[in-house]
């Protein structure tokens, strides 16, 4: 993960200070990518310790088409909780985009079965995609996530919104392109998550994981994260953990967090941050 803390170096030194939609204040870089071979390890953070049950949870609630906090909360996962409505609710975010997506005539695409049936029957093919960025359903920016909910957007735009998938010698490649990107908080999240969903892709289609391409538009560390980021870029990375898939389950839809064993993650002490509402 020294890419991940030469990123971090990166924005503190060249970045530039701007203002942004939640009034914390960023420094920012636009545009940036990164590429993590999934075959060397799995990409999770050793210069401070993440909370694998969240990163675990959030795919599977994704997965499952739940735009509703409540599955993640049952599970101890609290970091959709400052968006959601008094009932739970965030609108059409990732869930309803990659399972449901609503075309005119009222049917639905479910993206991530389709996803599985391009891999397995077409895998050559230039259009193994997912997005989540949704025009149609993009919130007001002018309005608080709650609002609109209530008018039936999605509480917060897509940050991750496009995901192309890959395959070549037998290895499934994935690449995320994410418009926005809370380096400290939240890509420490999105890069195991990703990694992630192509260890599950991967295995449904008898492939090997290939890479996992990283690529990122507004890429900014907020301003009441510039310590933490000092005190991460200090530490020294150790080696990356494994993930083992206990089970191979009937479909992409059938997994649970018991099937995942992240083995051998060893991480420094987690530096706790504010996360921008
Ligand atoms: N909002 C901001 N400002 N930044 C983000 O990265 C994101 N997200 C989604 C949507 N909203 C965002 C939420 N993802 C944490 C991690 C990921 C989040 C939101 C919050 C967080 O606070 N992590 C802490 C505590 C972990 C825990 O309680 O499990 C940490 O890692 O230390 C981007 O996807």
């Amino acid at each position: 993960m020294k890419t991940y803390l030469s990123l971090l170096d990166h924005v503190m030194t060249h970045g530039v200070d701007r203002g942004d939609r939640t009034g914390t204040g960023t420094r920012s870089v636009f545009g940036h990518q990164m590429r993590f071979d999934l075959s060397e390890g799995f990409p999770m953070l050793t210069t401070k310790k993440l909370h694998w049950k969240s990163i675990v949870h959030e795919m599977l609630w994704f997965i499952s088409g739940d735009t509703n906090v409540r599955y993640l909360q049952e599970n101890g996962v609290r970091i959709w909780n400052e968006w959601a409505t008094d009932e739970g609710e965030l609108g059409p975010v990732y869930g309803v985009q990659w399972r449901h997506w609503q075309r005119p005539d009222g049917t639905e695409v479910d993206q991530i079965a389709k996803v599985v049936e391009d891999l397995k029957t077409r895998p050559t093919s230039r259009r193994i995609i997912v997005s989540a960025w949704n025009p149609s359903d993009l919130p007001d920016e002018g309005i608080s996530p709650q609002q609109n909910v209530a008018q039936g957007r999605m509480a917060l735009a897509p940050c991750h919104a496009f995901i192309q998938f890959y395959v070549a010698n037998g290895k499934l490649s994935c690449m995320l392109t994410q418009r926005s990107v809370d380096c400290f908080l939240g890509l420490a999240f999105n890069i195991p998550s990703y990694a992630l969903l192509t260890h599950m892709l991967a295995q449904q289609c008898d492939l090997e994981v290939g890479e996992f391409i990283w690529s990122g538009g507004d890429v900014h560390i907020y301003h009441n994260h510039f310590d933490q980021v000092r005190t991460q870029l200090s530490r020294t990375p150790g080696p990356l953990p494994t993930l083992a898939l206990l089970r191979k389950p009937a479909s992409i839809f059938e997994y649970r967090f018991e099937d995942f064993e992240l083995k051998d993650y060893s991480a420094q002490p987690h530096i706790p941050a504010p996360v921008a509402i």
